[in-house]
Protein backbone atom coordinates (compact mmCIF):
# COMPACT_ATOMS: atom_id res chain seq x y z
CA UNK A 1 0.00 0.00 0.00
CA UNK A 2 1.22 3.68 -1.11
CA UNK A 3 0.96 6.92 0.70
CA UNK A 4 -1.96 7.71 -1.56
CA UNK A 5 -3.52 4.38 -0.25
CA UNK A 6 -3.55 2.68 -3.61
CA UNK A 7 -1.25 -0.79 -3.89
CA UNK A 8 1.35 -0.08 -6.59
CA UNK A 9 4.57 -1.17 -7.40
CA UNK A 10 7.58 1.15 -5.68
CA UNK A 11 8.53 2.06 -9.06
CA UNK A 12 5.15 3.07 -10.03
CA UNK A 13 5.64 5.46 -6.88
CA UNK A 14 8.36 6.72 -7.66
CA UNK A 15 7.25 7.21 -11.27
CA UNK A 16 4.33 9.00 -9.85
CA UNK A 17 6.78 11.54 -7.25
CA UNK A 18 9.38 12.48 -10.25
CA UNK A 19 6.13 13.57 -12.75
CA UNK A 20 4.99 15.58 -9.84
CA UNK A 21 8.30 17.21 -8.69
CA UNK A 22 8.68 17.95 -12.35
CA UNK A 23 11.80 15.77 -12.47
CA UNK A 24 9.61 14.09 -15.35
CA UNK A 25 8.38 16.92 -17.27
CA UNK A 26 6.65 18.27 -20.34
CA UNK A 27 3.28 16.56 -21.78
CA UNK A 28 5.09 14.20 -24.12
CA UNK A 29 7.14 12.90 -21.63
CA UNK A 30 4.71 12.63 -18.75
CA UNK A 31 3.07 10.13 -21.18
CA UNK A 32 5.74 7.97 -21.88
CA UNK A 33 7.02 7.63 -18.48
CA UNK A 34 3.14 6.82 -17.32
CA UNK A 35 2.63 4.27 -20.01
CA UNK A 36 6.29 2.62 -19.30
CA UNK A 37 5.15 2.94 -15.60
CA UNK A 38 1.91 1.06 -16.51
CA UNK A 39 4.61 -2.09 -17.98
CA UNK A 40 6.80 -1.88 -14.76
CA UNK A 41 3.48 -2.45 -12.47
CA UNK A 42 1.93 -5.65 -14.62
CA UNK A 43 5.47 -7.32 -14.97
CA UNK A 44 6.13 -6.85 -11.39
CA UNK A 45 2.28 -7.24 -10.32
CA UNK A 46 2.07 -10.23 -7.36
CA UNK A 47 -1.83 -10.81 -8.31
CA UNK A 48 -2.45 -14.18 -8.60
CA UNK A 49 -5.53 -13.91 -9.71
CA UNK A 50 -7.10 -11.75 -13.21
CA UNK A 51 -9.32 -9.42 -11.00
CA UNK A 52 -6.62 -8.70 -8.74
CA UNK A 53 -4.22 -7.75 -11.56
CA UNK A 54 -6.96 -5.71 -12.90
CA UNK A 55 -7.49 -3.94 -10.02
CA UNK A 56 -3.52 -3.20 -9.22
CA UNK A 57 -3.34 -1.33 -12.68
CA UNK A 58 -5.98 0.60 -12.42
CA UNK A 59 -4.83 1.66 -9.18
CA UNK A 60 -1.49 2.15 -10.59
CA UNK A 61 -2.99 4.47 -13.27
CA UNK A 62 -5.02 6.37 -10.58
CA UNK A 63 -1.51 6.87 -8.85
CA UNK A 64 0.04 8.08 -12.29
CA UNK A 65 -3.02 10.27 -12.68
CA UNK A 66 -3.05 11.82 -9.53
CA UNK A 67 -0.04 13.44 -9.97
CA UNK A 68 -0.70 16.56 -12.20
CA UNK A 69 -3.71 17.49 -13.27
CA UNK A 70 -3.49 19.61 -16.72
CA UNK A 71 -1.47 17.71 -19.52
CA UNK A 72 -4.10 15.79 -20.91
CA UNK A 73 -1.66 13.42 -22.40
CA UNK A 74 -1.46 11.94 -19.16
CA UNK A 75 -4.67 10.69 -18.97
CA UNK A 76 -5.27 9.99 -22.55
CA UNK A 77 -2.26 7.79 -22.16
CA UNK A 78 -3.36 5.97 -19.11
CA UNK A 79 -6.73 5.24 -20.97
CA UNK A 80 -4.74 3.77 -24.23
CA UNK A 81 -2.66 1.44 -22.34
CA UNK A 82 -5.74 0.05 -19.84
CA UNK A 83 -7.80 -0.28 -23.26
CA UNK A 84 -5.57 -2.75 -24.51
CA UNK A 85 -5.76 -4.90 -21.10
CA UNK A 86 -7.50 -8.50 -22.39
CA UNK A 87 -7.31 -11.29 -21.33
CA UNK A 88 -8.32 -14.68 -19.24
CA UNK A 89 -4.98 -15.29 -17.21
CA UNK A 90 -2.89 -13.48 -15.25
CA UNK A 91 -0.07 -13.87 -17.92
CA UNK A 92 -2.28 -13.27 -20.81
CA UNK A 93 -3.84 -9.79 -18.98
CA UNK A 94 0.20 -8.82 -18.16
CA UNK A 95 1.68 -9.24 -22.02
CA UNK A 96 -1.46 -7.45 -23.30
CA UNK A 97 -0.61 -4.49 -20.93
CA UNK A 98 3.18 -4.74 -21.81
CA UNK A 99 2.31 -5.03 -25.64
CA UNK A 100 0.24 -1.93 -25.55
CA UNK A 101 2.59 -0.12 -23.13
CA UNK A 102 5.47 -0.68 -25.75
CA UNK A 103 2.95 0.30 -28.88
CA UNK A 104 2.16 3.72 -26.91
CA UNK A 105 5.33 4.75 -26.24
CA UNK A 106 6.14 3.35 -30.05
CA UNK A 107 3.24 5.05 -31.76
CA UNK A 108 4.16 8.40 -29.74
CA UNK A 109 7.42 8.95 -31.03
CA UNK A 110 6.92 7.99 -34.33
CA UNK A 111 3.69 11.00 -34.20
CA UNK A 112 6.45 13.34 -32.75
CA UNK A 113 8.90 13.15 -35.70
CA UNK A 114 5.90 13.07 -38.09
CA UNK A 115 4.36 16.36 -36.61
CA UNK A 116 8.25 17.85 -36.87
CA UNK A 117 8.09 17.10 -40.39
CA UNK A 118 4.94 19.49 -41.05
CA UNK A 119 6.40 22.11 -38.44
CA UNK A 120 9.75 22.23 -40.43
CA UNK A 121 7.58 22.85 -43.67
CA UNK A 122 6.37 26.41 -42.04
CA UNK A 123 10.17 27.60 -41.61
CA UNK A 124 12.14 29.06 -44.25
CA UNK A 125 16.15 29.86 -44.49
CA UNK A 126 16.97 32.40 -42.31
CA UNK A 127 14.01 32.48 -40.05
CA UNK A 128 14.06 33.14 -36.70
CA UNK A 129 12.08 31.63 -33.84
CA UNK A 130 10.49 32.87 -30.63
CA UNK A 131 10.54 29.79 -28.11
CA UNK A 132 8.40 29.54 -24.36
CA UNK A 133 9.16 26.80 -22.02
CA UNK A 134 10.27 23.23 -23.37
CA UNK A 135 8.38 21.62 -25.84
CA UNK A 136 9.41 18.39 -26.97
CA UNK A 137 7.45 18.43 -29.62
CA UNK A 138 8.03 22.12 -30.58
CA UNK A 139 11.75 21.50 -30.88
CA UNK A 140 10.54 18.20 -33.06
CA UNK A 141 9.97 20.91 -35.46
CA UNK A 142 13.02 22.83 -35.16
CA UNK A 143 15.24 19.81 -35.29
CA UNK A 144 13.67 18.42 -38.52
CA UNK A 145 14.60 21.77 -40.12
CA UNK A 146 17.78 21.71 -38.72
CA UNK A 147 18.32 18.37 -40.42
CA UNK A 148 16.31 20.06 -43.95
CA UNK A 149 19.36 21.96 -43.81
CA UNK A 150 17.43 25.34 -43.40
CA UNK A 151 19.39 28.37 -41.38
CA UNK A 152 17.41 29.45 -38.17
CA UNK A 153 17.60 30.49 -35.20
CA UNK A 154 16.44 31.29 -32.04
CA UNK A 155 15.27 33.83 -29.14
CA UNK A 156 14.18 31.51 -26.25
CA UNK A 157 12.57 33.17 -23.74
CA UNK A 158 13.63 31.92 -20.08
CA UNK A 159 10.25 30.96 -18.78
CA UNK A 160 9.70 31.73 -15.11
CA UNK A 161 9.79 30.60 -12.65
CA UNK A 162 11.14 26.84 -13.56
CA UNK A 163 13.36 28.39 -16.46
CA UNK A 164 12.59 25.17 -18.48
CA UNK A 165 14.11 28.08 -21.23
CA UNK A 166 17.19 26.52 -20.42
CA UNK A 167 16.23 22.96 -21.61
CA UNK A 168 15.26 24.66 -25.24
CA UNK A 169 18.66 26.36 -25.44
CA UNK A 170 20.93 23.74 -24.62
CA UNK A 171 19.20 21.53 -26.76
CA UNK A 172 19.07 23.81 -29.47
CA UNK A 173 23.11 24.85 -29.09
CA UNK A 174 23.79 21.15 -29.53
CA UNK A 175 22.23 21.19 -32.74
CA UNK A 176 24.25 24.06 -33.68
CA UNK A 177 21.47 26.65 -33.73
CA UNK A 178 22.57 30.20 -32.67
CA UNK A 179 20.31 30.93 -29.74
CA UNK A 180 19.77 34.36 -27.70
CA UNK A 181 17.63 34.18 -24.36
CA UNK A 182 15.73 36.87 -22.92
CA UNK A 183 13.69 37.50 -20.06
CA UNK A 184 9.89 37.10 -20.31
CA UNK A 185 9.21 40.70 -19.84
CA UNK A 186 11.40 41.59 -23.06
CA UNK A 187 8.85 39.27 -25.74
CA UNK A 188 7.77 42.09 -27.00
CA UNK A 189 10.73 43.53 -27.95
CA UNK A 190 12.34 41.14 -29.43
CA UNK A 191 9.62 40.20 -31.60
CA UNK A 192 10.56 42.59 -33.90
CA UNK A 193 13.35 39.86 -34.69
CA UNK A 194 11.08 37.12 -34.72
CA UNK A 195 9.14 35.62 -37.74
CA UNK A 196 7.50 32.53 -35.98
CA UNK A 197 6.60 32.42 -32.20
CA UNK A 198 6.78 28.15 -31.74
CA UNK A 199 5.10 27.12 -28.96
CA UNK A 200 4.00 23.45 -27.60
CA UNK A 201 0.58 22.34 -25.70
CA UNK A 202 -0.41 20.36 -22.55
CA UNK A 203 -3.93 20.11 -24.08
CA UNK A 204 -6.35 21.52 -26.71
CA UNK A 205 -9.50 22.46 -25.98
CA UNK A 206 -12.50 22.28 -28.81
CA UNK A 207 -12.65 25.30 -29.53
CA UNK A 208 -9.27 25.31 -30.46
CA UNK A 209 -8.12 27.04 -26.91
CA UNK A 210 -4.37 26.33 -26.85
CA UNK A 211 -3.48 25.38 -22.44
CA UNK A 212 0.59 25.74 -22.26
CA UNK A 213 2.98 26.96 -19.87
CA UNK A 214 2.05 30.61 -18.44
CA UNK A 215 2.80 32.87 -20.55
CA UNK A 216 2.33 31.25 -23.64
CA UNK A 217 -1.26 33.72 -24.14
CA UNK A 218 0.49 36.83 -23.51
CA UNK A 219 3.27 35.84 -26.00
CA UNK A 220 0.52 35.47 -28.07
CA UNK A 221 -1.14 38.38 -28.19
CA UNK A 222 1.69 40.38 -28.50
CA UNK A 223 2.63 38.06 -31.34
CA UNK A 224 -0.69 38.79 -33.10
CA UNK A 225 -0.09 42.42 -32.46
CA UNK A 226 3.76 42.32 -34.10
CA UNK A 227 2.59 40.43 -37.02
CA UNK A 228 4.30 37.18 -35.77
CA UNK A 229 2.45 33.94 -36.71
CA UNK A 230 2.02 31.78 -33.83
CA UNK A 231 2.21 28.01 -34.73
CA UNK A 232 1.41 25.58 -31.54
CA UNK A 233 3.57 21.96 -32.07
CA UNK A 234 1.02 19.62 -30.51
CA UNK A 235 0.65 15.43 -30.90
CA UNK A 236 -2.95 14.16 -30.99
CA UNK A 237 -2.07 12.83 -27.49
CA UNK A 238 -2.46 16.72 -26.42
CA UNK A 239 -6.33 16.67 -27.69
CA UNK A 240 -8.28 16.84 -24.51
CA UNK A 241 -11.76 15.07 -25.55
CA UNK A 242 -13.68 15.79 -21.99
CA UNK A 243 -14.12 19.48 -23.29
CA UNK A 244 -16.03 18.06 -26.54
CA UNK A 245 -19.01 17.95 -23.91
CA UNK A 246 -18.26 21.57 -21.93
CA UNK A 247 -15.65 20.49 -19.23
CA UNK A 248 -12.73 22.68 -18.68
CA UNK A 249 -9.32 22.18 -18.32
CA UNK A 250 -7.36 22.40 -15.09
CA UNK A 251 -5.36 24.88 -14.38
CA UNK A 252 -2.24 23.53 -12.20
CA UNK A 253 -1.86 26.13 -9.33
CA UNK A 254 2.04 24.90 -7.85
CA UNK A 255 3.81 26.04 -4.69
CA UNK A 256 3.96 29.55 -4.20
CA UNK A 257 8.02 29.10 -3.32
CA UNK A 258 8.86 28.40 -6.79
CA UNK A 259 7.58 32.28 -7.12
CA UNK A 260 8.83 33.70 -3.88
CA UNK A 261 11.49 30.98 -1.92
CA UNK A 262 11.98 31.31 1.82
CA UNK A 263 15.07 34.06 1.29
CA UNK A 264 13.29 36.38 -1.12
CA UNK A 265 10.17 36.64 0.89
CA UNK A 266 12.39 37.16 4.36
CA UNK A 267 14.29 39.86 2.56
CA UNK A 268 10.83 42.14 1.09
CA UNK A 269 9.84 41.17 5.06
CA UNK A 270 12.49 42.07 6.22
CA UNK A 271 13.18 38.94 8.30
CA UNK A 272 9.70 39.23 9.93
CA UNK A 273 8.68 35.37 9.80
CA UNK A 274 6.37 33.70 7.14
CA UNK A 275 3.29 34.94 9.33
CA UNK A 276 2.89 37.83 6.83
CA UNK A 277 -0.28 37.36 5.75
CA UNK A 278 -0.67 40.11 3.44
CA UNK A 279 2.37 38.62 0.98
CA UNK A 280 1.40 35.98 -1.26
CA UNK A 281 2.76 34.56 -4.03
CA UNK A 282 0.33 32.56 -6.84
CA UNK A 283 1.92 30.32 -9.36
CA UNK A 284 -0.27 29.13 -11.87
CA UNK A 285 1.89 27.15 -13.85
CA UNK A 286 -0.33 26.76 -17.42
CA UNK A 287 -2.61 29.61 -19.48
CA UNK A 288 -5.49 29.41 -22.03
CA UNK A 289 -4.29 31.06 -25.80
CA UNK A 290 -7.76 31.93 -27.25
CA UNK A 291 -7.95 29.95 -30.92
CA UNK A 292 -7.69 33.56 -32.44
CA UNK A 293 -4.35 33.88 -31.53
CA UNK A 294 -3.43 31.01 -33.27
CA UNK A 295 -2.49 30.28 -36.54
CA UNK A 296 -1.45 26.42 -36.93
CA UNK A 297 -1.92 23.56 -34.91
CA UNK A 298 0.71 20.94 -36.22
CA UNK A 299 -0.24 17.62 -35.87
CA UNK A 300 0.78 14.08 -36.87
CA UNK A 301 -2.03 14.16 -39.20
CA UNK A 302 -0.73 17.46 -40.71
CA UNK A 303 -1.58 21.64 -39.76
CA UNK A 304 -5.26 22.68 -38.82
CA UNK A 305 -6.61 26.29 -38.18
CA UNK A 306 -7.33 25.36 -34.62
CA UNK A 307 -11.01 26.30 -34.76
CA UNK A 308 -11.32 23.47 -36.58
CA UNK A 309 -9.13 20.75 -34.47
CA UNK A 310 -12.59 19.30 -33.04
CA UNK A 311 -13.25 17.44 -36.28
CA UNK A 312 -9.92 15.45 -35.85
CA UNK A 313 -10.83 15.31 -31.88
CA UNK A 314 -14.36 13.85 -32.82
CA UNK A 315 -12.50 11.32 -34.98
CA UNK A 316 -9.81 10.37 -32.96
CA UNK A 317 -11.92 9.88 -29.71
CA UNK A 318 -15.46 9.76 -30.49
CA UNK A 319 -17.68 11.79 -27.68
CA UNK A 320 -17.61 10.30 -24.81
CA UNK A 321 -14.24 9.07 -22.69
CA UNK A 322 -13.93 6.84 -19.89
CA UNK A 323 -12.22 7.23 -16.85
CA UNK A 324 -10.98 3.15 -16.13
CA UNK A 325 -9.07 4.20 -12.58
CA UNK A 326 -12.53 5.31 -11.17
CA UNK A 327 -14.41 2.20 -12.12
CA UNK A 328 -15.12 0.97 -8.22
CA UNK A 329 -13.39 -2.68 -8.68
CA UNK A 330 -10.90 -0.23 -7.24
CA UNK A 331 -12.18 -0.14 -3.86
CA UNK A 332 -13.71 -2.98 -4.52
C1 LIG B 1 5.66 22.05 -20.04
C2 LIG B 1 4.95 22.78 -21.13
C3 LIG B 1 5.24 22.31 -22.54
C4 LIG B 1 4.18 21.28 -22.93
C5 LIG B 1 4.52 20.60 -24.25
O1 LIG B 1 5.25 22.45 -18.76
O2 LIG B 1 4.13 23.64 -20.93
O3 LIG B 1 5.18 23.38 -23.44
O4 LIG B 1 4.08 20.28 -21.93
O5 LIG B 1 5.69 19.84 -24.10
P1 LIG B 1 5.99 21.78 -17.48
P2 LIG B 1 5.95 18.59 -25.05
O6 LIG B 1 7.45 22.09 -17.62
O7 LIG B 1 5.33 22.44 -16.30
O8 LIG B 1 5.70 20.29 -17.53
O9 LIG B 1 5.89 19.11 -26.44
O10 LIG B 1 7.33 18.09 -24.67
O11 LIG B 1 4.89 17.58 -24.80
Amino acid sequence: MDDRGHDVAPAVETTADEIAAMEIRGAATIADAAAEALAIQAERSDADRPDAFERQLRAAAKTLYETRPTAVSLPNALRYVLAGMDGETVAELRASIVDRAEEFRRDLDRAQSKLGSVGANRLRDGDVVMTHCHSTDALACLEAAVEDGTEIEAIVKETRPRLQGHITAGQLREWGVPVTVIVDGAARRYLDRADHVLVGADSIAADGSVINKIGTSGLAVLARERGVPVTVAAQTIKLHPDTMTGHTVEIERRDEREVLDEEARAAITDGVDGTDDGLTAENPAFDVTPPRYVDAIVTEHGQFPPETIVTLMRELFGETVDEPWERSEITG
